[in-house]
């Protein structure tokens, strides 16, 4: 039997386990990335670990989400990290160089390798025809220090795109109608894979748009052939050496087949509050629009800020509106304010941002009240802007720069033709802003800067025999982890001082839970369906750890969230029966009597409700090494073998 793209890779560095749909398998990691929000973590972890220098082929840790230092903690944090990747051997990519994922694409990324990065976004790679994956802090640490990451063998969907786009419809509408075909929990335990002959008419940045919001549909990743459209692009890059060339065998079998003509797609909108919420362009337009964001890392390439210098050129962002625009990486700068692009968007009037995350994960340009901003950006849950009541849409650049001038939600095909904007020849490359590694025999020398916003993390201890704990909050479907540990210009710069964040757990859907949780001791959580959705932040396990919260039950979770629950000691339970969902409340008694002994030994455990006397069964669907783990009170307990 042929195998997948992402089963060849998976066959080459598959350390443990077997290749099963639901095994659990351990994988070599050549590359590692960070970023500063979960990097400071990562790197203290790492420490933890005692391993003098990092065993991968690479590893890299960007400066990007937390660039806003409206005080010492973010300055202090780059510092911290930058000292580290000297002394640890990895590259520095400094602030002011771009986005990681966009970063990585353009300098690092290799066709065939594997790569964890702390960051749901870092499926990007999967553009260029790397096995990339989104994970938590501790597993990228452990990675770094040579150790397998483990998944769960996932099973394999094609998406056969036919046909070409049509003028102004872009990869942003493929991938938005991939989420509406299969929602954000679509992709639950799987690794999608794109081929056909529509393929063929698409760049690696906007392969790597596609696979950039495969985490958005819960995707374990996304990936495309490294091909023809590779090689040009890496050539480009002056990297054509790092070229192989990578397809599924004719013969490949997958669990999944959707089909979608790519001349059929027009523009789409995702709809407040979930990307998901998908609808087509013509329903929505005349909307009255207050903020257009170009950028992120979804969104941010050359080509993408080449078509939007050309929608602005010579016009002028509507009087109501507030544009801003953000590339996606220093090159990218650098070529369009070489060419003149970036000239006409500063004269349409857009605000001009550094290249960061910036507005995506909260860090400035949060929208008026009540306001309806259009973003290229890849999430728009409720909240993340920083303005709580704003509504959030989910659009393309070409959509996003046409709505910007006419003040309203506009169809980008209205403007006729499309000229053809191509990806250079050659890129400009000027690496002057990532810093190698210091020789092996120098590193000793490096002290590593540690300022006072870093606080150690939290402690954790062995499972107990038993649990009794209150039931201390009740949530349903779709809970993400910007819900559960929000981000922001506020909080954000306390990404490294655990029992700072921890006021703010669950603050965006109960602002009284941080007090409740330390008054009642910790206790139970239970949650709906796809709990843990988006981002790999490590701090939505370890925050609630810091509360002392046990257990999470709940009908299902999203994969990254759920490993770093375990990692960080917190059990993840699911309802063998999701309609006992409705046995529990808000401030239940329930007991968890023979937990230790059944993680150890069983499938399934009983917590009972000492409030209506029920007893439910809940479902233990873990590995071995994660009952190890769990047993030893997390990863890092297990990893010193304590
Ligand atoms: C996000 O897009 O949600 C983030 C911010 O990049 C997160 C990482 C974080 O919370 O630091 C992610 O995607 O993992
Ligand atoms: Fe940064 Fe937004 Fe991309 Fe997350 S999704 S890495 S916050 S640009």
């Amino acid at each position: 039997m042929g195998l997948t793209i992402a089963q060849k890779i998976i066959k080459e560095h598959m350390l443990s386990g077997s290749m099963e749909v639901g095994c659990e398998i351990g994988l070599k990691i050549d590359q590692t990335l960070t970023q500063d929000a979960t990097g400071t973590m990562a790197y203290l972890e790492f420490e933890a670990m005692g391993i003098p220098r990092v065993k991968t082929e690479l590893s890299v840790a960007y400066i990007d989400h937390n660039t806003l230092q409206s005080g010492f903690e973010n300055a202090d944090d780059h510092k911290y990290i930058q000292t580290i990747a000297k002394k640890y051997g990895l590259y520095f990519s400094r602030p002011g160089n771009g986005i990681c994922h966009q970063v990585h694409l353009e300098r690092f990324g290799i066709p065939g390798k594997t790569l964890i990065g702390s960051d749901s976004h870092t499926p990007t790679g999967g553009g260029i025809g790397m096995l990339a994956f989104g994970a938590g802090g501790l597993d990228v640490a452990v990675a770094m220090g040579g150790g397998e990451y483990y998944i769960n063998m996932p099973k394999m969907v094609k998406i056969n795109l036919t046909g070409k786009l049509g003028d102004w419809v872009s990869a942003k509408d493929i991938i938005l109608e991939v989420l509406r075909i299969m929602s954000v929990k679509g992709g639950v335990g799987k690794i999608i894979e794109y081929g056909g002959d529509g393929i063929k008419s698409l760049s690696v940045p906007e392969r790597a748009t596609i696979t950039n919001m495969g985490a958005e549909l819960g995707a374990s990743t996304s990936i495309f052939p490294s091909d023809e459209i590779t090689r040009e692009f890496l050539e480009a890059q002056g990297r054509e050496e790092d070229y192989i060339p990578l397809a599924s065998d004719s013969d490949a079998v997958y669990d999944e087949v959707i089909d979608i003509d790519l001349s059929a797609i027009r523009p789409m909108v995702a709809c407040p509050h979930s990307p998901d919420n998908v609808k087509s362009v013509r329903e929505l337009s005349g909307i009255k629009v207050d903020q257009v964001c170009i950028g992120s890392c979804t969104n941010s390439s050359y080509v993408d800020m080449m078509k939007v210098a050309y929608i602005l050129k010579g016009r002028t962002v509507s009087e109501n509106v507030s544009l801003s625009v953000a590339c996606g990486s220093k090159q990218v700068y650098n070529m369009i304010a070489a060419n003149g692009a970036l000239a006409d968007i500063i004269a349409s009037g857009a605000r001009i941002l550094e290249c960061a995350c910036g507005p995506c994960i909260g860090m400035g340009q949060s929208p008026n009240s009540g306001g309806i901003s259009l973003r290229t950006f890849n999430r728009n849950f409720e909240g993340r802007s920083g303005t709580k009541d704003a509504q959030i849409y989910l659009v393309s650049p070409e959509l996003a720069a046409y709505s910007a001038i006419k003040g309203v939600l506009s169809d980008p095909t209205e403007l006729g033709c499309e000229p053809e904007i191509k990806l250079p020849d050659k890129f400009l490359i000027n690496d002057n802003m990532i810093v190698p590694p210091a020789p092996t025999e120098k590193a000793g020398d490096i002290e590593v800067v540690r300022g006072p916003n870093i606080k150690p993390f939290p402690k954790t201890v062995p499972l107990e025999k038993s649990i009794q704990a209150e039931c201390i909050l009740k949530i349903g479907d779709n809970i993400t982890t910007d819900h559960i540990m929000p981000a922001g210009a506020k909080i954000l710069p306390y990404r490294s001082n655990i029992p700072y964040l921890s006021k703010y757990c669950f603050s965006v859907c109960d602002e009284g839970f941080s007090e409740r949780a330390i008054k009642k001791n910790g206790g139970i959580i239970v949650g709906g369906a796809n709990y843990g959705q988006g981002s790999s932040r490590e701090h939505a396990a370890l925050v609630p750890l810091y509360l002392g919260v046990k257990a999470v039950l709940a009908k299902s979770f999203a994969r990254i969230h759920a490993a770093n629950l375990i990692n960080a000691g917190i059990i993840p339970l699911t309802f063998a029966n999701e309609d006992d969902y409705e046995h529990i409340s808000q401030g239940d008694e329930l007991v968890l009597s023979d937990i230790k002994n059944d993680i150890e030994s069983k499938d399934t455990t009983d917590i009972f409700n000492k409030t209506t006397g029920r007893s439910i069964t809940l479902n233990l669907n873990l590995s071995k090494r994660q009952r190890d783990i769990l047993v030893a009170g997390g990863l890092l307990n297990y990893t010193k073998g304590d």
